[in-house]
């Protein structure tokens, strides 16, 4: 079942110089393909939008302070089963329980500052490729 996926590099990826290791590790999966690809700064604007659901929680202001803090890259992921996918291969939210091996597992230690996002099922990654990438079909 090919499927497509919204994938954030975070701005510690950026700064850390990790975006070709963590493009290597999704690109090297078979039969996946990058359909969409951008680095800018994240508006708040764009990322009030994407991060709706934690409005009023403790980390958002924090959140929003970190995922502004620089340039992150964007990107649309095509391919079998490639959402539950980025997310195996990105690991779970707390780096520090992240298994190594995953790219949180491997390279993060704070959960604000874990690297990357990826969209959690097929109404969030319609929802969210809309966010980053509206002119996309
Ligand atoms: P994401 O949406 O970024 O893929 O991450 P997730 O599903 O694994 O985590 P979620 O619970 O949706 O939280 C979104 C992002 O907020 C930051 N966060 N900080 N306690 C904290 O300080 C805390 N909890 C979450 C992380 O950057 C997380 O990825
Ligand atoms: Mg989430």
């Amino acid at each position: 079942m090919s499927q497509r996926t919204l994938v954030l590099l975070k701005p510690d990826a950026v700064r850390r110089g990790l975006v070709g290791e963590i493009l290597g590790r999704i690109e090297n999966k078979a039969g996946w393909r990058i359909a969409a690809l951008e680095l800018r700064t994240l508006e708040r604007e764009v990322l009030e939008q994407h991060y709706a659901e934690h409005v009023g929680k403790p980390f958002y202001e924090p959140l929003m302070e970190f995922m502004t803090s620089g340039p992150a890259v964007a990107l649309v992921v095509e391919g079998e089963r490639v959402i539950e996918g980025v997310r195996t291969l990105a690991g779970p939210t707390d780096p520090i329980a992240a298994t190594p091996g995953s790219i949180r597992g491997d390279f993060g230690t704070i959960v604000r500052e874990n690297l990357i996002h990826a969209s959690d099922s097929e109404e969030s990654a319609e929802r969210e490729m809309k966010i980053f990438f509206p002119g996309l079909a």
